[in-house]
């Protein structure tokens, strides 16, 4: 379908550009053609989002253009949720995700981007922002019944509520019930290791890698 290729191609532009307008025009062309809007997420927004975090992570392209691109997803994206129905969320969905950038903590960056590419990729995300507080990240996770919570720290300082949260969850008798991904520019596997999270991402490339595996390993075992 010739409309359809040209639609997915203006959604593909709006990303590459960062053109948070032609973004919004783009969806909601998409959906007045009648196209189905997961599918039109995955070939018009994911796929060029993925591509930019790759060249992003090969030095190919600067991090304002990443950020910006991320934010154009994020503005199109609004118009494609709305019309996603529950089942094909449903389909989509591989997990819910908590996340933010721990207490004391303003950068977001990272995180924002990291949002993004989890969402393009099926996950449900709840982004509860910068400098959250440690029950934050628990009452929510309990209230969405969540099954991943992420923590985001760009200080050496705020790298230790990481560890916290985790004591926290002990505390509370529910650390089993949750999937902890920490990352952020001081943390690394022998971090994450030495508190008991289960998995470090790098980047934000390889946080979608390592909940999908998870995501994997569960539908598997079901
Ligand atoms: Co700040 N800052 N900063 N800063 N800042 C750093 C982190 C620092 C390394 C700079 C330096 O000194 N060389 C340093 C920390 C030193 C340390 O503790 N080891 C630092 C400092 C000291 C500070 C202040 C204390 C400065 C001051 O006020 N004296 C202050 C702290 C404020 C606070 O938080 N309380 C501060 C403030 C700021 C700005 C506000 C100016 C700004 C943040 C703006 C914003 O985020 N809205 C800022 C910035 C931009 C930086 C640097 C330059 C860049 C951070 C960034 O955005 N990187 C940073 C230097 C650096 O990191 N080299 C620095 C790009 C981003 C794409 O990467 O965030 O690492 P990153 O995210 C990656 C991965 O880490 C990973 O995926 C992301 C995408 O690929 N990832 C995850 C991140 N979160 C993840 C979560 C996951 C998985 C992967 O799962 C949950």
């Amino acid at each position: 379908m010739a409309e359809h290729e040209a639609i997915i191609e203006r959604m593909r532009d709006s990303i590459l550009e960062a053109d948070d307008d032609e973004a919004v025009a783009a969806a909601e062309a998409a959906l007045a053609a009648g196209m189905d809007p997961l599918a039109a997420l995955e070939a018009g927004f994911s796929e060029p989002i993925r591509e930019l975090g790759e060249a992003f992570n090969r030095l190919e392209i600067f991090l304002p253009q990443l950020v910006l691109s991320a934010r154009t997803m994020q503005a199109g994206l609004k118009v494609l949720e709305r019309a996603l129905t529950t089942a094909a969320r449903e389909a989509a969905r591989k997990g819910v995700v908590v996340i933010g950038t721990v207490e004391g903590d303003i950068h977001d960056i990272g995180k924002t981007i990291v949002v993004a590419m989890l969402r393009s990729a099926g996950y449900e995300v709840h982004d509860l922002g910068t400098d959250v507080p440690l029950p934050q990240f628990i009452n929510v996770a309990e209230q969405t019944h969540a099954d991943i919570i992420g923590m985001s720290a760009l200080l050496s300082t705020t790298m230790l509520r990481q560890r916290d949260l985790l004591e926290l969850l002990q505390l509370k008798g529910i650390r089993d019930k949750y999937f902890v991904i920490v990352g952020g520019a001081p943390a690394t596997q022998a971090w994450a290791d030495s508190i008991g999270a289960n998995a470090f991402a790098r980047d934000a490339h390889e946080a979608v890698l390592c909940l999908n595996a998870r995501a994997r390993n569960v539908t598997s075992r079901a």
